[in-house]
């Protein structure tokens, strides 16, 4: 029964996620702040009073002012400190900006940031106090293209690509296929890395098994990983590390200060298999 219907303007003051048709997420709204239709997808800002400002697209949860850490931490260092010496690398999605700050804690030499969306750029720009200082950084260059034609078109290399990519629906669909993958492989240098968010590994369990056969076809080190997400399906989200030549476990370098969730102990047990995962992804 969907309780929001019976109580006058309480609808419009819950925001619901369902994560299947008997579970979701629901979040109070104490403000909405920006709602508007972009040429892409439904944009909508709202303020929560534990989450802070939140970011929703097509009416899932891409990012919260307060859990924001766990994601975007857990995508970007994993990887940024397993490559010996990251000075180019690429964000695809993330127009939210979330995973350029991070990025921005290293000494890279530049950061190409492809989100196909302007206005979720400027959206996070005036909701999201840490796009616009990042913005403004020299290193950083923002393209608004299609992530997967931009591999298509660029002749550039890069030391690390991150793939902030939202799930399979919608813009995003085209970030998550075997040729988007592909693309993936031919734009790092040799020992390049890969760093993508995958989903939920209770919710979306057969989509993340068939990037896991699918990508053992393409990388030598397919490796995936975990991270509290608390507003995201199941609140545990899935990434995945890609590489021919760099194993992730091997990461020894320290990582920035003022970090809030990753650590090099982090890092470590966050490859750590569960058995009913290890059942899934353990398959050549
Ligand atoms: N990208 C991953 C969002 C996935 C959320 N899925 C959902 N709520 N069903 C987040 C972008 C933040 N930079």
């Amino acid at each position: 029964m969907n309780t929001s219907e019976k109580v006058p303007g309480r609808k419009e003051a819950e925001f619901k996620e369902y994560h299947s048709l008997s579970s979701g997420i629901f979040l109070k709204k104490s403000k909405v702040l920006y709602r508007k239709k972009s040429d892409f997808q439904k944009i909508e800002v709202f303020e929560n009073e534990l989450f802070g400002k939140i970011l929703i697209l097509d009416g899932l949860v891409q990012t919260s002012e307060k859990d924001e850490f766990f994601y975007h931490e857990m995508l970007v260092h994993p990887a940024l400190i397993s490559h010996p010496s990251p000075e180019h690398v690429l964000i695809i999605g993330g127009g939210d900006g979330g995973s350029l700050k991070e990025v921005l804690r290293y000494p890279v030499k530049e950061v190409f940031l492809v989100e196909i969306d302007p206005l979720v750029v400027e959206v996070s720009k005036t909701f999201f106090p840490w796009l616009s200082p990042s913005l403004e950084d020299k290193r950083v260059k923002l393209f608004f293209a299609d992530g997967r034609e931009f591999l298509k078109k660029t002749d550039r290399l890069f030391d690390v690509v991150l793939v902030d990519s939202s799930d399979p629906v919608g813009p995003s669909l085209s970030l998550h296929g075997d040729d988007f993958f592909r693309g993936l492989k031919s734009c790092i240098i040799p020992d390049g890395i890969v760093a993508a968010q995958v989903g939920s590994p209770f919710y979306h369990l057969d989509s993340i098994a068939a990037k896991n056969s699918s990508l053992k076809k393409l990388f030598k080190f397919v490796r995936f990983y975990f991270a509290p997400v608390p507003t995201y399906p199941g609140g545990c989200w899935c990434f995945v590390f890609l590489s021919q030549q760099v194993e992730p476990l091997s990461a020894k370098r320290e990582p920035p200060l003022g970090l809030k969730y990753y650590s090099p102990d982090v890092h470590n047990a966050a490859f750590a298999l569960p058995p009913y995962l290890g059942r899934v992804f353990g398959k050549k």
